[in-house]
């Protein structure tokens, strides 16, 4: 029996800030996998270990679905779509049930912070007031929309009537990565649900327990069964399936751009299946030499490259600074690093939480050694901490005299590791800034607008943030060029394109 399992709320918001740590104690989760509006044990009775990053210990074990559980979950979403228990509602009584959805995920916003907190290592503040606010805001936002999308009548003859409209596209498979499980997860349910589509989720093994706990509002909100699955268990197995299975008609991904590729494989060798592909990214924060105040930009700077633990698709990795400046904004940001400290996810005032998993810490402390022997300087960091605590903590890290041909400028690190890159002129900046196979964000500080102009439109990147880091809000697309994305974009009436087929009706007058 899960504690907080009923409409309210365990852990309400809006109230004092709970004991994080001994509310964790009496948590209990759900652990089997939802499909069908109930939760089941995986076919072959499987189960597999998820760990907390922060004590290295093991939470609980959760249900591991293979190719039979998928089965079984997407003809349960295929029922669903096709008998229009959800697909035929009016939009507006969709907008009501996902309503009541935001309002019980509003409502249990603490209780849910506190598993994201457990399953990934973030401070449970950043997931109260990151994570949580986002995912509810998402399931608000398309919620709204969805009533108020026109179809269109096309300008042809005065004897025809030609209607252009959009439909559900089905049975959508997404698989979501685990830097922010729910969050995520409400950006891909947001728009397939309030469309009319039906789901089948595919978390990350690390971290499961928030979909699940997500599993048991949808039901409460009265979504219909089969509309809404989730099916747990390792991306080989389970996502694999689901990216090949001949009755998903849309696959939404969210991770690696290495697994990205496996599902465009997926598709072509299977149904042609629509895919979405939201990738990893080396993202540039540039600052020029025309910046007066620099303190403001170190606090974007270091949240660009710390906040969740560097675990971030849009982290601003790469510092391209002008040569002039650079002496002076090192020094300031490395002043700046030490307010940043790691610590305790659960404790108030922790800004950097652990990374997700031994073998990403390992991962990341590999990147600071090849950092080193490529000849970069450390400046600060570089070291595993909190070791005695069982957890994955990293110290936040600067890298001085990185030249852009170096692993840690090419690669995603996905930690709190930074790389200081100098450059002479705008146009270097550019090309530099360019010089990546990815293309997800970019920040850019200057306080000349031709400048502020010329390089928002150069950069080849989803979203250029001039003057800020900003990862926008529900109303604008999100999305990466070249190798961070494919497909289409999340977020803003744009994700609704991605899970809507649009089809032509001609019709001819007597
Ligand atoms: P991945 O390793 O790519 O895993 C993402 C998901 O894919 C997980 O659910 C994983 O399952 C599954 N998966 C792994 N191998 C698979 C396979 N062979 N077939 C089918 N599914 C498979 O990414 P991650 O480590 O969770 O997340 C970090 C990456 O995500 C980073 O590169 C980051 O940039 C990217 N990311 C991008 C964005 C956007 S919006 N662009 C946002 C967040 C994260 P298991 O974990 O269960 O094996």
């Amino acid at each position: 029996m899960l504690l907080g399992a009923t409409t309210g709320g365990r852990f309400m918001t809006n109230t004092a800030r709970p004991d994080f740590a001994a509310l964790a104690k009496s948590l209990k989760f759900r652990t089997q996998a939802f499909i069908n509006g109930e939760f089941v044990d995986a076919v072959g009775g499987e189960e597999f270990e998820t760990i907390n990053p922060a004590t290295g210990e093991v939470i609980t074990k959760i249900a591991e679905c293979d190719a039979r559980d998928v089965d079984i979950a997407v003809a349960a979403a295929k029922a669903a779509f096709e008998d229009g228990r959800w697909s035929k509602l009016a939009p507006k009584e969709r907008k009501r049930a996902l309503q009541r959805l935001a309002a019980l995920v509003e409502q249990n916003s603490q209780e849910l912070a506190l598993i994201e907190s457990l399953d990934n290592g973030k401070p449970v503040d950043d997931a109260i007031a990151a994570d949580l606010p986002d995912a509810v805001e998402t399931l608000k936002w398309h919620a709204e929309a969805i009533d108020k999308l026109y179809d269109q009548v096309s300008p042809t003859a005065s004897d025809l009537v030609s209607l252009v409209v959009r439909e559900p596209i089905g049975v959508v498979g997404a698989v979501i990565p685990w830097n922010f499980p729910l969050a995520i997860l409400a950006m891909k349910v947001g728009p397939v649900l309030a469309g009319g589509n039906s789901v089948v989720i595919k978390p990350a093994e690390q971290t499961t327990l928030s979909a699940l706990r997500f599993a048991e509002l949808v039901a409460e909100a009265g979504i219909p069964a089969g509309v809404f699955n989730v099916v747990t268990g390792f991306g080989e197995t389970a996502g694999q399936a689901l990216g090949r299975h001949p009755d998903v008609d849309c696959l939404s991904f969210t991770g690696s751009t290495e697994v990205g590729r496996y599902f465009l494989k997926y598709s072509a060798e299977s149904n042609l299946k629509r895919v979405i592909l939201e990738l990893g990214g080396k993202s540039p924060a540039i600052v020029m030499d025309d910046v007066d105040d620099l303190q403001p930009i170190v606090e974007q700077l270091a949240i660009g490259i710390l906040f969740s633990q560097g675990e971030n698709c849009s982290a601003g990795s790469r510092l391209l600074v002008h040569e002039k400046i650079k002496d002076r904004l090192l020094e300031a940001l490395l002043e700046h690093f030490k307010t940043w400290n790691v610590g305790d996810p659960l404790v108030e005032g922790t800004r950097i939480g652990a990374v997700i998993e031994e073998k990403h810490m390992n991962r990341i402390l590999g990147y600071i050694e090849s950092g080193l022997k490529e000849g970069g300087r450390l400046v600060c960091g570089g070291k595993r901490v909190r070791e005695e605590t069982g957890g994955f903590y990293i110290e936040p890290t600067i890298f001085d005299g990185v030249n852009n041909a170096m692993t840690i400028a090419r690669e995603e690190i996905f930690g709190p590791v930074l790389s200081v890159i100098t450059f002479k002129t705008v146009e270097e900046a550019i090309q530099i800034a360019n010089d990546t196979p990815y293309g997800l964000a970019a920040s850019l500080y200057t306080n000349n607008l031709h400048v502020a102009h010329k390089v928002s439109r150069a950069i080849r990147a989803g979203t250029v943030s001039v003057n800020c880091f900003s990862e926008g809000d529900q109303s604008v697309p999100f999305g990466g060029f070249k190798q961070s994305g494919f497909g289409g974009r999340e977020k803003s009436f744009h994700a609704h394109d991605q899970y809507t087929e649009v089809k032509t009706i001609w019709m001819q007058l007597k």
